[in-house]
Order: structure tokens, then C-alpha cells, then sequence
């Protein structure tokens, strides 16, 4: 739906490799409304709920420590299909298997360094959404609407 939202994090090496302003870029000309952004250097009990589904897994234990080695920008975007098709831009999980074009594709080489996070359905955006933004989002009215969407 025109309203569906998803839950975008630029990861620390993308913060640290300055692909912030990059990232937000792509999801601003593609047509998605920004309605939550904030910078936070996340608790390792944080990020073990955000990746909770992947607890138990070998490489769990150096993913929440490379999510909590630095600040990361969390943002929440809105607008037609944004969880599918933000995870088309954000590209494949492993960049090896990334197409160029797509932000992972352009910008990582290694599973464990691919600089962005996108939700993987609507309702783990949801979740995701509730877990980073406890005090909700912003609605605003953005006036370029009528111009991307029928
Ligand atoms: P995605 O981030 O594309 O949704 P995921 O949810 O399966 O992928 O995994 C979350 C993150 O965990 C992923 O972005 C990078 C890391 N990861 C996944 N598989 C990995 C692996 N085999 N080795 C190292 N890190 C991995
Ligand atoms: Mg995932």
C-alpha cells in the first residue's frame, strides 16, 4: 500500500564510511517519505531484540558487536510497497551477491560489514519500527504526494 512503512538503519560502517547522506539520498529521490530519523548508539540488549529471530546462530555473538561498535541512524520511510522494495535497494544480504545498483551492491564487500539494514516484511517493519521509535513517527503532509503516487 501507498501508506506501508519500513524500518531503514544505516549500520556503524556505513556511519563511520560517511554513506549516511548516501543512503538517505536513494530513499529520498526513489519517492519515500521520511516520517522518523534519529542517530543512537544502540545497548547490545537493544540489537539483540531488534535480531532476535537470528539468536543462535554462529555469527550472532560478532553481529551485535558490530552493531553496537558505533552510532547507527535509524529511519523509518513510507510509500508504495517501501518494505520490498527498500530490500530490492538495499540488495542482497551477502554484497558478493549484490547487483550493482543497489546500495550493498555499490558500497560492501562482506556479510558482516553490508552498512544497511531494511525490514523484511510488513509486520517486522512494524515491530521494528515499535521497538526504535517507542515515541512514534511524524505525519506530515509531503506536497511532491500527488506527483509520485496515482
Ligand atoms: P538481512 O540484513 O539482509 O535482512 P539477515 O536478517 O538474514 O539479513 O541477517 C542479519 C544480518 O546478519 C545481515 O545483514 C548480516 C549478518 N549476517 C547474516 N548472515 C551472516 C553470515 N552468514 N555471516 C555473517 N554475518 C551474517
Ligand atoms: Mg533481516
Amino acid at each position: 500500500s501507498v501508506q506501508e512503512r519500513t524500518y531503514i538503519m544505516v549500520k556503524p560502517d556505513g556511519v563511520q564510511r560517511s554513506l549516511v547522506g548516501e543512503i538517505i539520498s536513494r530513499f529520498e529521490k526513489r519517492g519515500f517519505k521520511l516520517i522518523a530519523l534519529k542517530l543512537v548508539h544502540a545497548t547490545p540488549e537493544h540489537l539483540e531484540k531488534h535480531y532476535a529471530d537470528l539468536k543462535g546462530k554462529a555469527f550472532f555473538p560478532g553481529l551485535i558487536k558490530y552493531m553496537a561498535s558505533g552510532p547507527v541512524v535509524a529511519m523509518v520511510w513510507q510509500g508504495l510497497d517501501a518494505v520490498k522494495t527498500g530490500r530490492v535497494m538495499l540488495g542482497a544480504t551477502n554484497p558478493l551477491a549484490s547487483n550493482p545498483g543497489t546500495i550493498r551492491g555499490d558500497y560492501a564487500l562482506a556479510v558482516g560489514r553490508n552498512i544497511c539494514h531494511g525490514s523484511d516484511a510488513v509486520e517486522s517493519a512494524e515491530k521494528e519500527i515499535a521497538l526504535w521509535f517507542p515515541e512514534g513517527v511524524v505525519q506530515y503532509t509531503n506536497s511532491q504526494e500527488s506527483w509520485v503516487f496515482e
